[in-house]
């Protein structure tokens, strides 16, 4: 039956359902319990009925910031995370995450608005005119458009399995505005949704897969664990500490893989980095891709002579995308399926009188990692003024000590890269950044969602470059009064503060206003400011607002001469950059 052979005016309006509502229930039927959204034609209604209907909205300042927090709720909660969008510009706004949601594989759906089909096509000047689909479709993992209101339970049961199931990524999901206000008969609406059963199913490695992964590991002299974020994706965390225990094999987290294990693990060689990639002789990867995060998986980093040049290990890798192995190097044993599945396999494998790595690679890794901790100490015990990157971020290391459920949004150049390596994580999941593209903005949309979705209190520790990305978002956390501490680390620029424009009155590109007062912004809007200009004053202040959960941002003065131009990543600038 079509929509519109049942115009509203001719049934009894209580025997019938409209979009809006078939679009919410929907939802709700799938456990969908949040929508984070900005408002505007054709959407202002459905987020308002979405209120009313028990769902919980979010309406944030500007979309992209709305499509990070359904991002990062996606990665915290296997539910897919829902951002709706008004369309054209907003919807374009909203792209931005729902692309860096798929290059994370983090479950999202992005629903957006969009104008009237008959006059797109047409292209005769809509109001708010894009071809919405075929724009989203190269950014996403799926992309779905519903015309008739009785498909609308096809198109988000369609959304919901291609956002969580296989490798998670974002799915468009077009609507529209005409689809909204369609209306049918109450119970075929009911019928026409669909729960989704098993929506991110299981997928278990095969046998000989298993076996010859168990093989390789055994003829390991110098084995290595390699956690990634597709391992604290899957909520596998048992399984994982095991095959660490069990094998007794050192392992190094990926940034958002810190705290599976906690960093502080007798096994964890994150301070033996750079010793352990190139010394290993088998590396077992666990939802971690051999990305340029990971060097391609050759050259120098891994003992390589050249740039290109393999570094001579053998690779194990578990991850649910059957096409992920070989991408870079070669895989010697792939085990394709889910971190759990696999996880418990090879432990099944490997049985119960498993020998441990020989004894001369833990405690070559355990002397380096010795090493380089007690030079961490030392340069952690300086106290200079103004402060640098490290006596800042040593107070935000003893505060996740001492509360290991907080959440830790990390963006910036120094500002990450040094927290990456200075704060321990002690949870799974706890860490949130910027992940494999290493993008800027994803702070206030992130640090929203893990408020929301879990209730615990966030740190953002910003870059004062990466905060200016999502910095209106402070509004909406004093609006939902979230309990969220911002901490920015301003030393007056990108990078750093200290670049001269060489030809004329100008301020140089990286530099920004001196001096400037961050946490008036969170003053502005009812929240809690304060400028911190020692670890004292910073340490006091991150104590207070943890411990009130009010909103506050922290403008913590960092000596501008401090950090290098684009943190560890330096070398990837073309070399007229390098010469400076
Ligand atoms: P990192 O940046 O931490 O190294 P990546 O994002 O590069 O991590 O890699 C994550 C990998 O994990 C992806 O290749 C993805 O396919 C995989 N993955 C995601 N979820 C799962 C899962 N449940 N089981 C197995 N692999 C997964
Ligand atoms: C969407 C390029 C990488 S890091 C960075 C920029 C602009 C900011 C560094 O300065 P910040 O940090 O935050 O003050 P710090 O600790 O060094 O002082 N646009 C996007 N993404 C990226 N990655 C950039 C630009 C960039």
């Amino acid at each position: 039956m079509s929509a519109a052979a049942t115009p509203s005016a001719t049934t009894d309006e209580s025997k019938t359902i409209d979009g809006f509502h078939l679009l919410l229930d929907a939802l709700k039927l799938n456990d969908i319990n949040t929508i984070y959204a900005l408002p505007g034609i054709p959407i202002t209604d459905l987020t308002r009925m979405a209120q009313a209907e028990g769902i919980r909205l979010i309406a944030f300042r500007h979309e992209q910031h709305a499509g990070n927090a359904a991002a990062a709720a996606g990665f915290l909660t296997q539910k897919p995370g829902v951002c709706m969008t008004v369309s054209a510009p907003g919807f374009l706004n909203g792209l931005t995450a729902l692309a860096n949601a798929t290059t994370n594989c983090f479950p999202m759906i992005l629903i957006s608005g969009s104008s009237e089909r008959e006059i797109v096509d047409l292209q005769q000047g809509d109001y708010e005119e894009m071809d919405q689909l075929a724009i989203a479709k190269p950014l996403c993992k799926a992309a779905f458009r519903v015309l008739h209101a009785e498909d609308i339970g096809v198109g988000i049961a369609r959304a919901v399995r291609a956002a969580v199931s296989g490798r998670p990524g974002g799915v468009y999901l077009d609507l529209p505005a005409k689809l909204l206000a369609q209306t049918m008969e109450a119970e075929a609406g009911k019928r026409s949704l669909i729960k989704v059963v098993d929506p991110a199913p299981r997928q278990i490695p095969a046998p000989e897969a298993v076996k010859r992964a168990v093989e390789l590991l055994k003829s390991a002299k110098k084995p290595l664990i390699l956690l990634g974020k597709g391992a604290a994706y899957a909520q596998a965390d048992a399984e994982v500490r095991a095959l660490v225990e069990k094998s007794g094999i050192p392992y190094l987290p990926m940034s958002m893989a810190k705290g599976i294990l906690p960093d502080t693990h007798p096994q964890c060689a994150s301070a033996a980095r750079s010793f352990v990639l190139p010394e290993a002789d088998v590396v077992v990867l666990v939802g971690a891709r051999l990305n340029w995060l990971l060097s391609h998986g050759k050259g120098k980093t891994w003992g390589g002579a050249s740039s290109k040049t393999l570094g001579g290990q053998q690779f194990i890798q578990i991850d649910i995308s059957p096409t992920e192995a070989d991408s870079n190097v070669p895989i010697a044993a792939p085990l394709v399926g889910d971190v759990g599945s696999c996880v418990s396999a090879l432990l099944a494998g490997m049985g119960s009188s498993w020998a441990k790595p020989p004894a001369e690679w833990t405690s070559a890794v355990a002397d380096r990692k010795d090493k380089n901790l007690t030079k961490m100490a030392e340069t952690l015990a300086k106290d200079p003024s103004p402060m640098n990157f490290h006596s800042a971020l040593n107070v935000i290391r003893n505060k996740i000590k001492e509360r290991p459920d907080a959440y830790l949004v990390n963006e910036g150049a120094n500002t990450l890269d040094f927290a990456r390596s200075i704060v321990d994580m002690y949870e799974p999941r706890k860490r949130l950044d910027v992940g494999t593209w290493g993008i800027m903005g994803i702070g206030m949309g992130f640090a929203v969602a893990a408020a929301v979705t879990t209730g615990k209190p966030v740190i953002a520790v910003e870059g004062d470059s990466a905060f200016g990305f999502s910095g209106m978002e402070v509004e909406t956390i004093c609006r939902y009064n979230l309990p969220v501490c911002v901490v920015v680390f301003n030393n007056n620029g990108v990078y750093k503060g200290t670049d001269k424009n060489p030809a004329g009155t100008d301020p140089a590109p990286t530099n920004f206003v001196k001096g400037a007062r961050y946490e008036m912004m969170m003053q502005a809007f009812g929240g809690v400011g304060v400028l911190a200009k020692t670890p004292a004053e910073l340490s006091k202040a991150l104590d207070e607002a943890v411990a009130s959960g009010k909103p506050t941002l922290i403008n913590a003065i960092i000596d501008e001469t401090a950090g290098t131009e684009s943190g560890r990543i330096t070398s990837l600038n073309p070399a007229a950059a390098k010469k400076k």
